[in-house]
């Protein structure tokens, strides 16, 4: 196997989660303690919205085979990636690459966040009617994956999709 020395290749990426309050009729369907529904995702920044990518398969799948999200010791089934919660935590996501990249896991940390902070300024959480007004709350950031010195056979998937 051979590779291409002093060639950096990257990859764009979004993660982060997007949160909702929990309506009255969804309370119902979740845990009492639940106030919020959110989502944690690691999309491409490449091409088209919507393609995430949740344990595997989506426009990300040709060069990350898994990624998985640790979430807090509170959650009894603490590796998925949508869930209902009350509080916001540091979410561990993992990237596993194809075998061809011969690349190790890499790790991303990801403050989930719940609530709209900006709107009030203060380290309280911000009340029901302002969190109501705000709507979803989305917390993305951009980032790229960077590859050095990539095998021959893993730059051709990367360039040839
Ligand atoms: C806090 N330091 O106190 C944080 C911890 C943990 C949130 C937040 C668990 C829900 C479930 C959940 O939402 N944990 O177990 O179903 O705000």
């Amino acid at each position: 196997r051979v590779r291409v020395r002093n060639l950096s290749i990257f990859r764009p990426i979004i993660y982060g989660n997007t949160a909702t309050l929990l309506t009255a009729d969804e309370k119902d369907k979740y845990p009492a303690e639940h106030t919020h529904k959110w989502t944690v995702a690691v999309r491409s920044a490449a091409s088209a919205p919507g393609s995430d990518i949740v344990g595997g398969a989506d426009n990300l799948a040709y060069f990350i085979k898994r990624v998985s999200f640790k979430l807090h010791d509170t959650y009894a089934n603490p590796t998925r990636s949508k869930l209902g919660g009350w509080g916001e935590f540091e979410i561990q996501i993992r990237m596993n690459f194809i075998a061809e990249s011969g690349e190790k896991a890499m790790v991303l940390y990801h403050h989930l966040k719940l609530h709209p902070w900006a709107l009030t300024g203060e380290s309280e959480i911000p009340p029901l009617d302002i969190a109501i007004k705000a709507g979803p709350v989305h917390s993305w950031q951009y980032d790229e994956i960077v590859f050095n010195d990539p095998y021959q056979n893993f730059l051709n998937i990367l360039t040839n999709h």
